[in-house]
């Protein structure tokens, strides 16, 4: 006899039973985990009790070649899908920094954040095809999000794209069937991000599976609060695709009733991935058994009423009616399943606990013997003490052994006494113990925040014909964008006003009709997706150049540039990438906020991502050109008043590199050395000509990259030679300027070289005013380098260089 699945009645119920086991081990996870913190054990629990079931539906639609971008209450759907075991949720829980016990993020990450490798060791693509792939979690809702829309949009781009449909990319997508799935929590649905996804989703008709686990409450705040008319598939309502109408489908079901769930989610992943029209999962009466996270209780904030609901409704006790009900199963069936689990999730966090625990230990071990060597010295009663103390500690963490270490270490100077000769070896011993510790923990907790490819692709020059020939800097960009596209099918270039008009600066003129609307094309404004669209396409394998009109509008895009793009290697320990290429211009021009220059909120917010600040559209191409060589993301700020400025005609568009981490002097001099970049180097070399006319001899260098930051400390060679230093730049007073400043002085030693006080020149605190005398009087001009240049050759000798005004 067949059911209505078309399995036979043994095979629908092993799979019933099935489920109900991988229900009942996860639940069971989340209330052994939940012991863990609460004994201290672990630091923060948050679990995915209550999602259970819609979660195990979800999983059965979930095919190879798929992707996740969720949240941290998805470990049932990791389990069902066969990406997380029992011992690695509690290895992730404990923060094991070994990735072999926690290959969600090596530790690095609050338990409960899921990823499954995406790239090898040597960084290339693993066969994406034949894995069920998830994109790695962050911590800020709605987060998830943009990426989540990149992810599907691959899918479309691979199925369009008939170039990739060749044996050079058959391991990252088989002509874009691939279903991107997407999980919120309902209250994260307040958040802009979701928004912006669910608009662009609807408008581009990706195939994205959104499900939106809806438990009525947002820690304490109850859906009142967070979504117009208490429900998101109402406020939804008008995403809804028609006969003529592309948009959504939406689908309600509830988070208890395992037999709707398994319908539903069969429904949605037709539509989905059969005519890529997105979907959304209204999962309502889902419940939270523990409340929200190890934090606090949620008796709190929920009335009696409703935890007795949650208690009635429980998905997990509510799939057990539902078995017996049907009859697949009997009581004592239920019973041996339930019991099973609770010994397979004990003896998964056993296990989990000793191969966290086991690598500290010998480390203690190791330490307490060199601390007996020690014991001869005539500090060995203290020595002693601090070796019992820790080996007393029942569950040592790395932190107990180094404040001992470094206790031991302090108490015996390194110039014992003749007599303690002895003790000097041991003491030898213990410091280069802890310098090799120090090495090790640097890898365990600070490796791959860059995969530092980019710093490994050979410069290359410009080349130039015997015709020279002169073109505007916007003409550069598009002949060279032009190369790109040609030689690089996985490259694809969108933002505002991208496509048809061929940008606002014309960088792209005539390449959409070229390329093709896939390959350059026009999105909506939306720059916080955008940025998540090129995350999500970078990370399947594509090579998106994402534009941010301008930079004074980056700010939109800068926390999914900081919370996901900076962090994505690091938080996997270098399991997945994104090597996405941002465009965007700035720097100077007249108004507002079509002038801002803010570097060190983007250097400081973006460590992961390298920040070229190029001088013209010649290095800028160049910079193109070697990131698309490389695989790190990174931003690059074309000058903004450049575009129609003439520069030499390049012969060798798309092969020309310019390098990263490494600063050209533009010009040499011997009294002061100007350190700058972008739109400043012009400034600075108008005052350095007028500074000439007052014999002052200017050494003028242009960093080119921010982030990396001269890696041959080029410039303190200059500061040798000078011994005066501007550093000059358009940020605000202490931004960008004082980063200059600290690489110099402090990581370079420049200090030592110095005969006058160090000096930054930047824009004003607030932002430039509109019209000439506006950037006169807000930003940095040439006569403000004059006198600050002119300044310090006063102070070093007023009777040459007398006051001026
Ligand atoms: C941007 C951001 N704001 C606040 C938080 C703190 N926070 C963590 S979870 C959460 C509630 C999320 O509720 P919901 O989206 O309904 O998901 P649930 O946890 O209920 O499944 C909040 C406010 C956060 N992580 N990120």
């Amino acid at each position: 006899m067949k059911t209505t699945t078309g399995l036979s009645f043994e095979e629908f119920k092993t799979t019933v039973l099935n489920d109900f086991r991988i229900a009942n081990e996860s639940r069971q996870t989340s209330l052994l985990g939940r012991k863990e913190v609460l004994t201290g054990k672990a630091k923060f629990g948050i679990f995915g009790d209550g999602k259970e079931v819609a979660q195990i539906a979800m999983a059965k639609v979930f095919k190879a070649g798929d992707f996740r971008s969720g949240y941290y209450r998805d470990q049932t759907f990791m389990m069902a899908i066969g990406a997380l075991t029992l011992e690695q949720y509690f290895a992730g829980l404990y923060g094991n920094p070994d990735i072999n016990h926690d290959p969600m993020s090596a530790g690095r990450q609050m338990g409960g954040h899921f990823a499954t490798p995406f790239i090898d060791e040597q960084g290339n693509f693993l066969d994406l095809v034949n894995r069920k792939n998830s994109s790695a979690d962050i911590s800020p809702t709605a987060g998830q999000m943009p990426r989540l829309l990149g992810l599907a949009y691959a899918s479309y781009f691979f199925r369009i794209n008939k170039d990739l449909q060749t044996k050079d990319f058959t391991h990252l997508s088989n002509k874009g069937n691939e279903v991107a799935f997407g999980t919120i929590g309902d209250a994260s649905t307040s958040e802009g991000p979701f928004w912006e996804t669910m608009n662009a989703a609807g408008v581009l008709q990706v195939p994205m599976l959104m499900s939106v686990w809806d438990d009525g409450h947002g820690i304490s705040v109850p859906k009142k609060y967070q979504t117009t008319k208490e429900s998101i598939s109402d406020a939804l309502a008008g995403f809804q695709r028609t006969k003529d109408k592309p948009g959504f489908e939406i689908l309600l079901t509830k988070g208890w009733d395992y037999a709707h769930l398994c319908e539903t989610y069969e429904k949605a992943i037709k539509v989905c991935r059969e005519e890529h029209v997105p979907v959304l999962v209204h999962v309502e009466e889902v419940t939270q058994p523990q409340g929200h996270s190890t934090s606090g209780s949620h008796e709190r904030y929920k009335d009696k009423a409703r935890l007795q609901w949650e208690t009635d409704f429980d998905c997990v006790k509510q799939m057990r009616e539902w078995i017996i009900q049907n009859a697949l199963a009997t009581e004592v069936e239920l019973n041996k399943i339930e019991e099973d689990a609770k010994a397979a999730v004990l003896a998964a966090k056993n296990a989990a606990w000793k191969a966290y625990l086991e690598p500290i230990k010998k480390e203690v071990t190791e330490v307490a013997s060199l601390f007996t060597e020690l014991e001869q010295s005539n500090k060995g009663s203290f020595i002693t003490a601090i070796k019992n103390e820790l080996l007393a500690i029942k569950e040592p963490i790395r932190k107990d052994i180094h404040v001992a270490v470094k206790k031991v270490l302090r108490s015996l100077t390194p110039n014992l006494s003749p007599k303690e000769r002895g003790a000097l070896d041991a003491r030898h011993k213990l410091s280069d113990w802890l310098g090799l510790a120090r090495i090790e923990n640097d890898e365990r907790y600070s490796s791959t925040l860059h995969s530092n490819t980019a710093l490994h692709i050979a410069p290359t020059n410009a080349e130039y014909g015997t015709d020279q020939k002169q073109m505007d800097g916007r003409e550069i960009l598009r002949d060279n964008f032009d190369a790109i596209l040609s030689k690089y099918p996985q490259t694809l270039i969108f933002g505002e006003d991208a496509g048809k008009i061929g940008g606002v600066n014309q960088g792209l003129e005539g390449l959409q009709k070229k390329y093709g609307e896939h390959r350059v094309f026009d999105t909506g404004i939306r720059e916080c997706t955008i940025m998540g669209q090129a995350i999500g396409l970078a990370m399947r394998g594509l090579r998106p150049i994402a534009e941010i009109q301008y930079l004074d509008y980056l700010l939109y895009a800068l926390q999914v540039m900081s919370d996901d793009l900076a962090t994505v290697q690091w938080r996997t320990k270098g399991r997945q990438k994104a090597p996405v290429i941002i465009r965007t211009r700035g720097h100077r021009l007249e108004g507002v906020w079509h002038s801002g220059s803010p570097m060190g909120m983007i250097i400081s917010a973006c460590r992961g991502i390298h920040i070229c600040v190029p001088r013209n559209m010649t290095k800028a191409a160049g910079f193109y050109n070697t990131l698309l060589e490389a695989d790190e993301p990174a931003l690059v700020i074309e000058p903004l008043n450049g575009y129609r400025l003439k520069e030499n005609q390049p012969t060798n568009f798309g092969a020309f590199k310019t390098p990263l981490g490494i600063p050209e002097t533009i010009q040499e001099g011997s009294d002061v050395t100007i350190v700058t970049y972008g739109s400043c180097i012009r400034v600075a070399q108008d005052a350095i000509r007028q500074l000439q006319e007052h014999n002052i001899s200017v050494e003028l260098i242009d960093v080119q990259t921010l982030l990396p930051f001269d890696i041959n400390h080029h410039i303190v060679e200059s500061l040798k030679k000078t011994n005066r230093v501007l550093f000059l730049d358009e940020d605000v007073p202490g931004g960008a300027s004082a980063y200059l400043m600290q690489q110099v002085l402090e990581v370079q030693g420049g200090y030592q070289f110095l005969d006058a006080e160090p000096v930054t020149l930047a824009a004003k605190e607030h932002r430039p005013a509109y019209g000439t005398d506006g950037d006169y009087f807000s930003k940095p001009n040439a006569d403000d380098v004059f006198d600050a240049v002119y300044n310090l050759m006063h102070e070093a000798n007023p009777a040459q260089y007398p006051a001026i005004y």
